[in-house]
């Protein structure tokens, strides 16, 4: 744990999912809210199993990272969890881990999360961006507005669903709340060392909930979080993440000029693609990386 970072004890007096004036004005005022149980078991259970039947044994595939943004393959902590998040299941390509694409942007569009996002923007939502987490990264501090955002700065949501009971050594997913009204100006490039620093020292004030499987936290765009380190490395943090903005904004991506107009409706709700799945040459990529990837990574070297 890091020495300079307080925990605040759990008060655990969040609102319930139906009293939205109150889940609203916590989420306003905090920068975040936690919901109890919004999502049923059962959908946390599927998409858990997917994971740990098609994803977890499968040490050639490539999954597009997060901490890199490039495509990798499993990395293994001592512990045999699988160390950095999967970014975009969504672009997932192939038919070998179609059941964990499927199941986790289920669980991601549930219509308990697409009810709650409609009510929280006052019109329906669009899912832009989403990760899924097996071991702990321990996520850098930052704020997702400073990557990408709704049209209207601030206005996008995150949304982390624990797939199963997370352990509180596991490294929890911290917020730090108020600070999506407390960081102004231009704190730099947000892959660089500066932006780093500045927001690490802002995390001194953290709130890391307990979470058990279907709870869900909201924060907003604005919002600095990250997860802790790892204290005991034996418990996964089995986790989704899920960016949502309001379906009448476009997607505004700072780092990246990739065109946003290309989506698929899962559960009624239009998820952005982010790779070049119109094209037959990125069909064939994206099914060479999940389903061939020794070709995958052949044709890789050659290049
Ligand atoms: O749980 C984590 O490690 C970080 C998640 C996160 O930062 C995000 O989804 O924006």
């Amino acid at each position: 744990m890091r020495a300079d970072i307080l925990i605040h004890p759990e008060r655990d007096d969040y609102p319930a999912a139906d009293d939205l004036p109150a889940v609203r004005a916590h989420f306003e005022r905090e920068g975040y809210v936690v919901i109890r149980r919004l999502l049923p078991l059962a959908a946390c259970e599927l998409a858990r199993q997917a994971f740990l039947r098609e994803v977890w044994p499968a040490r050639r595939a490539y999954f597009k990272r997060h901490a890199s943004g490039s495509y990798e393959r499993n990395v293994y902590t001592e512990h045999g969890h699988m160390k950095y998040p999967i970014m975009n299941l969504q672009d997932i390509g192939g038919r070998r881990f179609r059941q964990f694409r499927q199941r986790g942007l289920e669980l991601l569009t549930h219509p308990q999360l697409r009810r709650l996002m409609r009510q929280m923007f006052d019109e329906p939502a669009r899912l832009v961006h989403t990760m899924y987490f097996d071991g702990n990264q321990a996520t850098w501090a930052h704020r997702d507005g400073d990557y990408f955002d709704s049209s209207a700065r601030g206005r996008m949501i995150g949304a982390w669903v624990a797939a199963e009971d997370i352990h509180p050594d596991a490294g929890r997913f911290y917020v730090v709340p108020g600070s999506h009204r407390a960081l102004v100006g231009d704190i730099g490039d947000p892959n660089g060392a500066r932006y780093r620093q500045q927001l690490a020292g802002a995390v001194r004030d953290a709130v890391a909930p307990a979470m058990k499987q279907g709870d869900v936290i909201l924060w907003s765009a604005l919002t600095v979080h990250g997860s802790l380190p790892t204290v005991d490395g034996r418990h996964p943090r089995r986790s989704f993440t899920g960016h949502y903005v309001p379906d009448s904004q476009p997607l505004r991506r700072y780092l990246s000029s990739a065109p946003t107009d290309r989506y698929i409706a899962v559960n009624n709700v239009p998820v952005v693609l982010h790779e070049d799945s119109h094209t037959l040459g990125g069909v064939l990529k994206a099914t060479l990386k999940s389903d061939y990837p020794l070709l995958y990574a052949v044709l890789r070297a050659l290049r």
